[in-house]
């Protein structure tokens, strides 16, 4: 069969020709990753539900659990986020959960059919006393059988070991956008130190969970240069959440877009897509913003090749889908969790 739209697009060393000698791996050139985006909706689908089909169960969910284990007062300036101490958004300063708290949400999580369970902290990273918190919670949640992954900001040397000894599967640290777009919502850390991050979780073991978020107002091509980002990690993560930006009142971006959705939803789809296609075995996360997104743009996503969704009636501080309506909508689809 020849495709004319297909056959343009390819990874940039499509023979995949290795030599005995270290061969660097494939990287992928943001001017490839945007030809994929370029092309006609029903071909990009095509060819994202082929790739997924080559290393997923077509028909398999699977569901993460998200609990906020130290909710608002950040310090950071993330322009999306309603948990910075710096932006009025209502989001008031809490205490971390103790670990009973965090039990109960976890046990809950498993009752309802979560085979993951991520703790989330706003901070700007963990310190000592609160590391060594995290990781009686991170056995807890792996003595009831469920995966753990924690979100909790910038590791400093050694703390991905204590998490990885504590059990840990997952870490989640998104790069969120491209980095030419990056400097716009972010200026308390920088691109490097995410990387730095990551690097640390990948040299510690850990699975490395990291995606971004779209509907920031960024170009097509940055959303490309995300994407390339992410899969030219080495290895690209095993978790990829793309995250639709919810918009809060009281953050930067929410003043900047006024609340109107910056992207076009097919826009959303597309973007899963390519994540699928240049991350063929990742888990790609249908993360925030499914609510706003609706049913009908969700089950193309799922036909686009994502295969997880964060399962509960929160995200972190902002709603989700409630579990009976996700259920209803995996038994419509005919898809099923992972078990
Ligand atoms: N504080 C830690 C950090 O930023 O590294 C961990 C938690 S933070 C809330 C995790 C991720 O949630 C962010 O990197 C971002 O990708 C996502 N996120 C936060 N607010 C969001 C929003 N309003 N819409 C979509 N995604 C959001
Ligand atoms: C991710 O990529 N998305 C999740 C999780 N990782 C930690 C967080 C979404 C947060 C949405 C805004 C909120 O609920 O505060
Ligand atoms: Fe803090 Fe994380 Fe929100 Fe940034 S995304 S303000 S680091 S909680």
């Amino acid at each position: 069969m020849t495709d004319p739209h297909v056959a343009t697009v390819h990874a940039p060393h499509p023979t995949g020709a290795r030599t005995a000698v270290a061969a660097a791996p494939p990287r992928w050139t943001v001017a490839a990753v945007a030809e994929l985006f370029a092309l006609p909706f029903p071909d990009l689908v095509y060819r994202a539900q082929t790739v997924h089909r080559e290393h997923h169960a077509p028909d398999a969910i699977q569901l993460s659990t998200l609990v906020s284990i130290k909710t608002g007062g950040c310090p950071e300036d993330c322009g999306y986020c309603p948990q910075a101490a710096r932006y009025h958004t209502g989001v008031e300063s809490q205490a971390m959960l103790d670990v009973a708290e965090v039990t109960a949400a976890a046990r809950a999580a498993k009752a309802a059919g979560a085979t993951r369970f991520c703790m989330g902290a706003a901070w700007r990273g963990p310190k000592a006393r609160d590391l060594a918190a995290v990781v009686e919670m991170v056995q807890a949640v792996k003595a009831l059988g469920l995966e753990a992954c924690a979100t909790l900001g910038m590791l400093k040397e050694g703390q991905a070991e204590a998490l990885r000894d504590a059990g840990l599967d997952y870490y989640n640290h998104n790069l969120d956008t491209a980095p030419e777009f990056y400097g716009e919502i972010i200026g308390t850390r920088d691109y490097e130190d995410r990387l730095a991050t990551l690097d640390r979780v990948r040299d510690a073991g850990l699975h490395v969970c990291c995606g971004g978020i779209v509907g920031m107002g960024e170009s097509r091509l940055q959303r490309a240069a995300l994407v390339a980002q992410l899969a030219n990690l080495d290895p690209y993560p095993e978790s990829v959440p793309i995250n639709h930006l919810v918009q809060v009142e009281g953050t930067p971006l929410h003043a900047k877009l006024g609340g109107e959705s910056a992207l076009d939803p097919f826009e959303f789809v597309r973007t899963v897509a390519v994540a699928r296609i240049t991350m063929p075995k990742a888990r790609v996360r249908l993360s925030a913003g499914r609510r706003e997104l609706g049913e009908a743009i969700q089950a193309l996503c799922f036909v686009a090749g994502a295969n997880s969704i964060f399962y509960g009636d929160r995200l972190l501080t902002t709603g989700n889908p409630d579990v009976d309506a996700d259920r209803a909508l995996l038994a419509r689809l005919g898809l099923s969790a992972q078990a």
